[in-house]
């Protein structure tokens, strides 16, 4: 069947599966190291490529290749990397992409590792980084320099959830040569299609939305060409941090019901950020579905739902944020997110506690800053658990 032609909800479920010899109507778990060869000469036609045989699970594996496949099609890509975690295919495609003497440009608002690899590890090896607002074009096109070769945007930025304009950031990088990759893990291919916007490069950390039941982690590279799939997929088979199959099934798994999880709790997210922004004790809040957002208008161009995650502060700054945390029953206080248990964190003190001070203010990611991924439960529950909370405050 040729599942390219088919919506959305039916490619979750079908695009990239295959029969096996019993014809099971799931995807098997692969669960071997190795494969064996039919003799000599098909192991060696195996390696020069003249077969397409699975050789060893590094290089390729049928139930890791059946999400690999699944998530390529949902975005419109050519093909499918799968790693061991999203920062696995953060680092995969820094590797991939970038070598000594090279500048790349990318969000200041990003996952706050994908930031400290980039300034810490990778500097070391003498590559060059400018981090920026890219929700200010302007920005991004000051910051081009003769040696840059990839623009980084993730958008909705985690944890500002500033939106960036993927198709005027796509034009920049066509004219100055550039490598336009996007973190798509906020939207899921189900909102967001960075690919058909413009960008090279559209990967996830499976972890989040595309699994969304918060036991695996994994990540997710997709390539909108051929030439560029066979230069990242290269890079990651021989530096090696692959995905497993019993991961993959899991997501395989999981991957069926992302519509439907992402239209309840997204419904969630937009009651739940009406009532923190009537509320007298919130400060300020940012969420791409109210008008309030600055971006509110190309949230709704670029986007196909305003997504789950909110961030806000409460009056009374850090203090007043942790006692909130302190009190929410129901949502759990864990980083994370993306699944259908709602979580609440601190961004400043967990998930880019290591980004320094200095760059974390100028990203807008400030000490009183919450951030909440709404999941699937009951609003009427969400919304209890927040206003107790609130009062405690
Ligand atoms: N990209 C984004 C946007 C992320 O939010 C994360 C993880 C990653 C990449 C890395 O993926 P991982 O290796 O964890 O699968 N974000 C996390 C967060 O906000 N809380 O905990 C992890």
């Amino acid at each position: 069947m040729d599942t390219k032609k088919l919506g959305f909800n039916s490619k979750l479920i079908h695009a990239g599966h295959f029969k096996d010899e019993f014809l099971s109507a799931t995807v098997p778990i692969y669960q071997t190291s190795t494969f064996s060869f039919k003799s000599a000469k098909h192991g060696a036609d195996c390696f020069s490529g003249e077969d397409d045989g699975y050789i060893y699970t590094r290089i390729g594996n049928p139930t890791i290749n059946a999400l690999e496949q699944n998530i390529a099609e949902l975005e419109n890509g050519f093909g499918g990397i799968g790693t061991a975690s999203g920062m696995g295919a953060v680092t995969t495609i820094y590797i991939a992409l970038l070598k000594q003497g090279d500048h790349i440009v990318s969000s200041d608002a990003v996952y706050g590792p994908a930031r400290v690899a980039m300034e810490t590890i990778f500097a070391g090896y003498g590559v060059e980084s400018t981090y920026v607002n890219t929700s200010n074009i302007e920005e991004v096109k000051a910051a081009i320099r003769p040696n840059t070769k990839v623009i980084y945007v993730e958008t909705p930025a985690n944890p500002t959830i500033g939106i960036t304009d993927l198709k005027a950031v796509s034009k920049i990088a066509k004219e100055n040569d550039c490598i336009f990759v996007v973190d798509n893990t906020f939207c899921s291919p189900y909102l967001q299609k960075p690919l058909d916007l413009g960008a090279d490069i559209s990967f996830h950390s499976l972890t989040k939305f595309i699994n969304g039941h918060a036991d695996i982690v994994g990540g997710m590279i997709v390539c909108k060409e051929e030439k560029l799939y066979k230069q990242v997929r290269s890079a990651m088979v021989t530096m090696g941090p692959n995905m497993d199959p019993h991961q993959a099934f899991l997501v395989i798994r999981g991957v069926k019901t992302l519509a439907i999880r992402i239209d309840r709790a997204q419904e969630n997210a937009m009651k739940i950020a009406k009532y923190l922004e009537n509320h007298p004790k919130i400060a300020w809040i940012k969420y791409p579905g109210l008008k309030s957002h600055p971006q509110h208008e190309l949230a709704k161009e670029q986007m196909s739902g305003f997504g789950t995650m909110i961030s806000f502060g409460v009056k009374g700054g850090a203090e007043a944020g942790s006692k909130l945390m302190d009190n929410v029953h129901l949502a759990t206080l864990a980083v994370s997110l993306g699944g259908v248990e709602t979580l609440i964190q601190h961004p400043a003190s967990m998930t880019h506690a290591k980004v320094s001070k200095e760059n974390k203010i100028k990203a807008g990611i400030t000490d009183d800053l919450v951030r909440y991924s709404a999941g699937i439960e009951d609003l009427e529950d969400l919304i209890n658990d927040l206003k107790h909370a609130l009062d405690k405050v």
